[in-house]
């Protein structure tokens, strides 16, 4: 029997910003309703990040966290976990400062340096709703997202090992997977772990499905059955990435953080719509959902009721 697919939904990120849609979440009540809805259509892992209402600007302080973050939790029983990427340029103290308030069962925890380039989009768009938008893509052309043993090793230290939450394992490439190796072997990672195949960023794997499944072998190799796995692309390339996770056995995330469309050129007008819409093709597949406290068992959280807020 195939496993339940555990389904991420990731509502806002840092990445894109007001102008490219308008239904992108940006304050605490939309992030909230997203996350809400998002869990209502069949997500059983939340992945947030913030934003400052008044210019949708990524804000990851964790008093912005903490207007939406107990309103989740009243609403829903899926499994809520914090962004430790942040906005692009911020520090790492920055970046973790809201998990480390909030405590949650699950983080991100992206698990290489690389070149995160967004500057491509600029092309698409002229008219910026906010001034800090153009400025943001275009600084990303000369720009590495920093993500070093030192700081990975602090971050499972601190919030892994002093909190209990476990992590969303991002990995953009192959030399990920090794880091995450790295630190299985030296006792700091404890299965069983939760890696997030990352596909068609700039800088990292591109969304070419030869790269999945590569990545997805060499994975097994490394961490055998002591791992769970899932798949994230960027854009166009989410539905077809998720649903081939799926039919590989494995799960997956969608969410307007990675992709704000439903369909070539049309944007999807929630983040519910792009779960409806996996949720359907994962049961057209003939394969059930995880719910919330099926993801909680095969990731051996801590439970809701351990976290901060
Ligand atoms: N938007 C993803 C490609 C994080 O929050 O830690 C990157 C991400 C990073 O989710
Ligand atoms: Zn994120």
């Amino acid at each position: 029997m195939a496993k339940p697919v555990i389904i991420t939904c990731a509502p806002t990120g840092g990445i894109h910003t007001p102008t490219m849609s308008p239904h992108l979440p940006v304050t605490p009540t939309e992030i909230a309703t997203a996350a809400i809805e998002a869990a209502e259509a069949g997500a059983s892992i939340i992945h947030l990040h913030a934003r400052d209402p008044e210019t949708g600007k990524p804000d990851h302080r964790p008093e912005t966290f903490m207007q939406f973050l107990p309103v989740i939790k009243q609403s829903t029983n899926a499994v809520i976990n914090v962004s430790t990427g942040g906005g692009l340029g911020m520090t790492m103290e920055q970046r973790l400062l809201a998990a480390t308030t909030a405590s949650p069962e699950m983080a991100s925890l992206n698990m290489g340096s690389m070149n995160f380039g967004i500057f491509p989009m600029l092309e698409k768009y002229s008219d910026w709703k906010h001034d800090w938008e153009k400025p943001f893509l275009e600084m990303t052309k000369d720009f590495i997202f920093p993500n070093t043993f030192r700081t990975i090793e602090y971050a499972l230290k601190e919030l892994g090992e002093g909190h209990g939450t476990k992590f969303e394992f991002e990995c953009y490439d192959l030399g990920h997977l090794y880091n995450v190796a790295w630190f299985v072997n030296k006792g700091l990672i404890k299965p069983p772990f939760f890696i997030q195949m990352v596909f068609g960023i700039l800088g990292g794997a591109g969304a070419d499905l030869d790269n999945l499944m590569h990545m997805h072998n060499i994975a097994d190799k490394l961490f055998g059955d002591s791992y769970e796995w899932s798949v994230l692309a960027a854009g166009r390339h989410q539905m077809p990435f998720a649903t081939q996770s799926a039919m590989l056995g494995g799960n997956l995330r969608v969410g307007l953080e990675d992709s704000l469309y439903i369909g070539p050129k049309q944007l999807a007008k929630s983040n519910a719509e792009q779960v409806t819409k996996i949720r359907s093709i994962i049961e057209n597949l003939g394969l059930a959902i995880a719910t919330p406290d099926e993801a909680r068992e095969r990731l051996a959280l801590k439970g809701g009721g351990m976290v901060k807020f």
